[in-house]
């Protein structure tokens, strides 16, 4: 991603690196260089020629040139410029103030829409969203199935024109978004058609969905590889349905880098996410400030621990989520909980991560935390042998009173939290089984029935 440029910008860096103050006739020679490598990176020329005029404006000015080192000067003035055409400000999630919030993607065939969907609904759950993900790509039966492939891959739930009972992709996505309201799933991910090219048939059905919909995010999905292509393509699609955004997938096949450079001068509708590989967990948000970063060879570390953090966390809740569903949870999991929580801040920030989550909470009503309970809790638990942890069963009378006075609390505390986590346990019980039977009931598709 960005290499080529990287590799250029890098080396014209390096020459002007330690010199001295910068004249006018070395400011035009990096501004030439620049320029180049912009245009070899497939960048717009016209972005690049506007681009390179407000980098010279800023570079000759007098005052900024005593403060800094000209090296430093430049890069930073490179720098700022690059997130503003890299589109500035990260744009946040428009959110439906009435559950659920549509996306709605849509782009040429192969683009990657329907892989992209996938990854959208998962990085979703994993900022506390509940997703369904659509079908509405009717023009290819294979479709709707490779949807549900990769719905079973995330863990997510796919709603189908079978489903639906028709055969009409607006009413498909209609009556997915009620099935959503009715079921508590707070956002929808449409998988629509693509054609080979930008064709009216096409457009008028994306009209359509739009119109009976009115999704809160529009995003085209288009290959980032296709350079300028992809720049054409976002503007014919921006014509007509009014984008919120784009999503740039095949970023790992693109060492230039041009397509996301230019869409926002040119559509004037940032990229929001981009697709680095095929794997379900290959979606990044797009971070203006950190690609700016990445392409001056400053790397991108906060997206990496970011990223670092995500994967532990979702292990943790999958490892979680399957001790709860079997009803085993114990205080070693509970000890574990405190701890993240008092390092992560919000209770329920952590709680979110889980699935099930919003049955769960809609069961034990607002869940309130009390610092000084939490305290008191781990406490309580680490004056337990790891036996006791893992087995709470054999916590009997004369185990409690010790437990109580190894921590410096109440007996009646101490009995409270096993009940507590008793009760959790038979609430997961029962979740479980409703979970299966919902599963039975309600996620047959008619089609193989
Ligand atoms: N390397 C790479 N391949 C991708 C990416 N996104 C999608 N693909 C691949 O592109 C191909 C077309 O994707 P698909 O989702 O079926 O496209 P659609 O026709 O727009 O629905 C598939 O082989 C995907 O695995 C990406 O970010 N990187
Ligand atoms: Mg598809």
């Amino acid at each position: 991603m960005f290499e080529s440029l990287t590799d250029k910008l890098q080396s014209i860096f390096e020459r002007i690196r330690g010199r001295g103050r910068l004249d006018e006739k070395t400011v035009d020679e990096v501004l030439r260089e620049i320029r180049l490598a912009l245009l070899e990176a497939d960048v717009n020329f016209r972005v690049v020629k506007e681009f390179i005029a407000r980098v010279r404006e800023q570079a000759v000015g007098e005052e900024v040139m005593k403060s800094l080192t000209p090296d430093q000067q430049v890069i930073r003035i490179v720098r700022d410029e690059l997130i503003a055409l890299l589109g500035g400000e990260a744009e946040p999630i428009h959110w439906a103030s009435q559950p659920p919030t549509v996306f709605m993607l849509c782009g040429l065939q192969g683009s990657g829409k329907t892989t992209t969907a996938a990854k959208l609904a998962r990085w979703l759950r994993s900022q506390g969203r509940n997703p369904l993900l659509v079908a509405a790509d009717l023009q290819r039966p294979a479709a709707i199935k490779q949807l549900e492939v990769l719905g079973q891959q995330v863990g997510l739930p796919v709603f189908t024109p079978a489903q639906g009972g028709t055969a009409d992709a607006v009413q498909t996505a209609q009556r997915a978004v009620e099935y959503a309201r009715a079921n508590g799933l707070d956002v929808a991910v449409l998988d629509t058609a693509g054609r080979l090219q930008v064709n009216e048939a096409l457009m008028a059905e994306l009209e359509q969905i739009k119109t009976a919909l009115q999704p809160q995010e529009i995003l085209l999905v288009v290959d980032a590889t296709t350079g300028q292509e992809a720049v054409n393509v976002a503007q014919a699609f921006h014509e007509r349905l009014g984008l919120t955004g784009v999503i740039l997938t095949k970023m790992d096949g693109d060492a230039r880098g041009g397509a996301a450079l230019s869409l926002k001068a040119v559509i004037g509708k940032p990229v929001r996410f981009i697709g680095t590989g095929e794997r379900v967990d290959a979606l990044e948000p797009f971070h203006p400030d950190r690609i700016a970063s990445r392409i001056l060879g400053m790397g991108d570390v906060l997206s990496l621990i970011e990223r670092v953090e995500q994967t532990m966390q979702e292990e943790e809740a999958r490892r979680l989520e399957k001790k709860m569903r079997e009803a085993r949870l114990d205080f070693e999991d509970l000890l574990q909980q405190i701890r993240q929580i008092q390092r992560m801040g919000p209770f329920e920030q952590l709680l979110k991560l889980l699935p099930g989550y919003q049955q769960l909470r809609s069961q034990l009503g607002e869940v309130g935390v009390d610092e000084r309970a939490l305290k008191r809790a781990e406490a309580i638990i680490l004056s337990m042998t790891p036996k006791e942890r893992r087995h709470p069963e054999i916590l009997d009378y004369s185990r409690k009173l010790r437990i109580a006075r190894g921590s410096g609390t109440k007996l009646e505390e101490v009995n409270a939290l096993v009940r507590q986590l008793m009760e959790m346990r038979r609430l997961m019980k029962q979740l479980a089984k409703q979970e299966e039977q919902m599963r039975r009931r309600k996620w047959t598709p008619f089609g193989r029935r």
